[in-house]
């Protein structure tokens, strides 16, 4: 028992030297960067397509986009709205690593690019201990999932920078109880900066593109 304890501490340092590393690269080049985490299907995807088509005429954004297959859907999405991008298959891994990030950096021309998104494995409970080198934690919560969210993963809620609440085109539809979902959100994270927002009708979405912009300018 003692001896798997020291293994994983051990494994989580070897990360931490790795996400250090990162930072420092990304802080050289002065890129900002996001790591961003959501359960399957919250809107990952849709909110850097959002960001992308809405910045690329200001500034380059480069994705990162990991998943557990070869599929590369998403970072073709990322790409065809105009960001630079580079699929992860982390082999059925249930997150993204730093070492993983720092490899993919490798193959992106990150010469003009101010803004780097990553989209983390759809999964609420193992990315929040694997730090990746990112400025900022984000999670995405969504009106689907329902509001009890936050009381059942408080480790990924109470470890986050900032919240968005996608899908809020939604709330007439499913029961889901604002107050409840942000009193949940409160205990764990007090302040957290929040964003509702929809990314299917853009409601929402000019506070969340400006605070990108305040944030890479
Ligand atoms: N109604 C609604 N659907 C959305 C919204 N954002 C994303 N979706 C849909 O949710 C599904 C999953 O989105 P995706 O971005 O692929 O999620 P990901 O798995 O977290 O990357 C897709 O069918 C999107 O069209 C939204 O704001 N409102
Ligand atoms: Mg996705």
């Amino acid at each position: 028992m003692t001896t798997r304890i020291q293994v994983a501490e051990s494994v989580l340092s070897v990360n931490a030297r790795n996400a250090a590393e990162v930072r420092a690269g990304l802080d050289a080049r002065r890129i900002f960067s996001i790591n961003l985490m959501a359960s399957p299907g919250a809107g990952k995807t849709s909110l850097i397509e959002r960001s992308v088509a809405a910045l690329k005429s200001e500034m380059a954004v480069a994705m990162i986009n990991g998943d557990t297959s070869e599929a590369a859907f998403d970072a073709e999405r990322g790409q065809r709205a105009g960001a630079l991008s580079v699929h992860i298959n982390t082999h059925g891994k249930c997150h993204l690593e730093a070492a993983m990030v720092r490899d993919a950096l490798e193959q992106l021309d990150l010469g003009q690019v101010k803004l780097l998104i990553i989209e983390n494995v759809g999964n609420l409970v193992c990315p929040s201990a694997w730090q990746l080198g990112a400025h900022l934690n984000v999670l995405i919560a969504s009106i689907p999932e329902g509001d009890d969210k936050p009381y059942k993963y408080p480790k990924m809620y109470s470890g986050v920078d900032v919240l968005v609440i996608n899908k809020i085109d939604l709330l007439p539809y499913v029961d889901f109880r604002m107050d409840y979902f942000r009193r949940g959100v409160e205990t764990l994270n007090p302040g957290l900066v929040t964003f509702p927002l929809s990314c299917r009708t853009g409601e929402g979405l000019d506070a969340w593109l400006d605070w990108l912009r305040a944030r890479t300018a």
